[in-house]
Order: C-alpha cells, then structure tokens, then sequence
C-alpha cells in the first residue's frame, strides 16, 4: 500500500511526497523503510502462497513413459517430472520449502552416480526385483511402498535391471539448502559408484533395533538406508491391533534415524500412516506444508474450501497452516513428508488440532 495516513486517517498528499523524496535518497544508500513493508514480513499467522493440489497418477504416469521413450536416463542425469505447485509455477517446488518429482528408469538404464548436499527421500511406487538405488557403494532394493534415503552428500545412482519401467517419488531438501546458499554437487566419472558393500547390508546391521556390538560410533553403519514397506505395513497393523486411531492422523508413524531417535532425515520429516475404513479426521493444521503420497487405498480430504479425490500412488499437498481432514473410503495407507524436522530444529515448528467441524 502506497497511502501513508495521517492522524485523522486521511492521504496528506504533501506529506506523500515528501516521503517518496526521503525513500529515493534513502535507497541510493540501501536503506529501506521497514515501516512500508512490516505488515508484509511480520504476519499475524502464516499466509502461504501455495495452493492445495492433488496428482493423479493416472494422468502422470503415461506421460513418465513418454518421456522415458523419449531421452535416456543417462543423457537427463534423472528422468524426472517435477510436481510444481499451481500457485508457483517454474520454480520446481511443491510448497515453497519443499521440491517433489517422480522419477522413472526405463529396464537397463543407469541414472549416472554423482552427490549432492540436499539430502532425498524416495517413495517407491512401482518397483520390481533388480532395480536398486546405492548409495556410498551399496545397493538398496527398490520394491513399491518402501521407503529410501539418499543421506546428505553420498554418492548414488539408480539402476534397473528389471524388465518393466520403475517409478519413485522423489522428495528433497535443495530450496532449504539453496536458502541458506550451501549446495555443493558433484558428477561421479563413471555411471556408477563402485559397490564396497554388499546389498542390504544396513539393513543386516541396523534393521531391528539391534546394532552389531563394537558398530557405535557412526560413519557407514550410522546409516539405516531402507525401510521396506512390508516392515511399516507390519508396524501400522501392530499399532492398530493395540490402540485406538489418533482423531486426526488415524495410525501415524514416523520413521527413525535408529542410531538417535530422531526423524531419519535431518531437514524432512517423513511418515506413514494407516487410515481405517470410513475413518474421518478431526481438522488439524500445522506450519509444516506436507505432501501426501497415497500407498494404498482411497478417499479424500478436505483441505480449506477444497476437496482432493484420492486413489492408489496419487500426490497431494496441503500448504502450510491450513486445516484439513482425511476421509478413508477403503482401508487406506498414506506415506508424507514435510520440512517439520527442519522446523523443530530451528525451534519454530507448531501445530493446532481440532476443533471438528460441525
Ligand atoms: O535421484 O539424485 O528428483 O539429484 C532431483 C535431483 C532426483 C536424484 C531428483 C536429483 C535426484
């Protein structure tokens, strides 16, 4: 708003001028008046920019296999089609926060090895025997519903040695890290990193709760690589069998780093949660934007004015402090992720439950 007003609340328009003066000569020195743009910078609640938005996989996934006709994975670095959100478009983000993708490796392709500082999550949504991510020199098995992390600065390619087409979700945190301008990335010279460990070896190692003996101080070990879907599947079941459905998140559980208890990435927050038949959530909102990948299932959910349709390996995104509801039409299986593990570090993240909507 460009009106200053003066005590009775009208435009003095000499007054007007002579602020406009002040602010031009103020500006050859870079300096600013606060007072222009306090109402801006400093809000009352978070007001996001984003929209809420659902993709339907049905509508992505045949043009995932045009594009896998059309380049190699090798000439692209990583197949991917970005999930933009609506409200901004070109800036390859799903909230502001947050990049989302889904990426596909056509059978005998390689996504060449390099590393960067942003930190991935992968969420399986078709896999097959033989396709693999490694990270550091081992390889993880990619199978639908499991859960992968590509750590901080490791080295990783992706491969398929399978004979169908395999497609993830990316999720990761490059705009926090390019926030803060500390992104470093690297090409590995050859397609792939050499294998110095072999398959599944974290999940020998650190995969039950257990940890070989002398194994504590970190390093390669520290590392859970993989949490494969029979696993959560199992652990929601348990869970349901012994509780009841929390109002807002049915049965939501959140993935370990098992080495220290916290999330298992550092910057994204990473969840899967089991929505039982007919289920409807009390409203909850927090400041984490967080996006929804369906594993299982169908239903829907409310999200402000608006009503997303879901089905099986459709995306979603809730912005940041808008109430919504889940609404399970079938038993239903639900994976997210949001920058809350950032938040809670930087001692900012909050969150409101209730009231239902009457
Ligand atoms: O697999 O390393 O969706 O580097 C975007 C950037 C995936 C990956 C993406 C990447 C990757």
């Amino acid at each position: 708003m460009d009106g200053i007003e003066d005590a009775a609340g009208r435009t003095n328009p000499e007054n007007q001028r002579a602020r406009k003066k002040l602010y031009e000569r103020m500006r050859r020195h870079n300096l600013a008046p606060l007072w222009e743009v306090l109402h801006d910078i400093l809000r009352p609640a978070p007001a996001s920019p984003c929209a809420p938005a659902l993709w339907r996989y049905t509508e992505m996934r045949p043009y995932l296999l045009e594009a896998g006709n059309t380049n190699s994975a090798a000439e692209a670095q990583r197949r991917v089609l970005v999930l933009e959100n609506p409200q901004l478009p070109g800036q390859s983000r799903i909230t502001r926060s947050l990049y989302a993708g889904l990426q596909i490796v056509m059978p005998g392709e390689i996504a060449p090895a390099h590393r960067h500082v942003a930190a991935a999550l992968r969420l399986i949504v078709e896999g097959a025997p033989g396709a693999y991510t490694a990270v550091d020199g081992e390889r993880t098995a990619m199978a639908s519903g499991d859960f992968i992390i590509t750590p901080s600065w490791t080295w990783h390619d992706h491969g398929n040695e399978s004979d169908r087409p395999v497609v993830w979700l990316d999720g990761l945190d490059l705009h926090i890290v390019n926030l803060f301008e500390a992104g470093f990335y690297e090409q590995w010279p050859e397609e792939r990193y050499p294998t110095t460990r072999p398959a599944g070896s974290c999940l020998a190692e650190i995969g039950a709760g257990l940890l070989p003996v002398d194994d504590g101080g970190g390093g390669h070990t520290s590392l859970l690589l993989s949490y494969p879907y029979a696993r959560s599947r199992e652990a929601l079941d348990s869970l349901a069998r012994h509780q009841a459905p929390d109002e807002c998140h049915g049965f939501k559980m959140k993935f370990l780093n098992p080495l220290n208890g916290g999330w298992a990435l550092p910057t994204i927050a990473t969840c899967m949660q089991l929505l039982p038949k007919g289920f409807h959530s009390v409203p909850y909102r927090s400041t984490a934007a967080t996006v929804f990948a369906v594993v299982e299932g169908s239903g829907s959910t409310l999200v402000g004015a608006e009503r997303l349709d879901w089905q099986r390996h459709d995306v979603l995104v809730v912005p940041s402090w808008v109430p919504h509801e889940h609404i399970a039409a079938t038993e239903a299986v639900v994976f997210s992720f949001s920058d809350r593990a950032a938040q809670e570090r930087l001692a900012i993240y909050r969150e409101q439950r209730g009231p239902r909507r009457s």
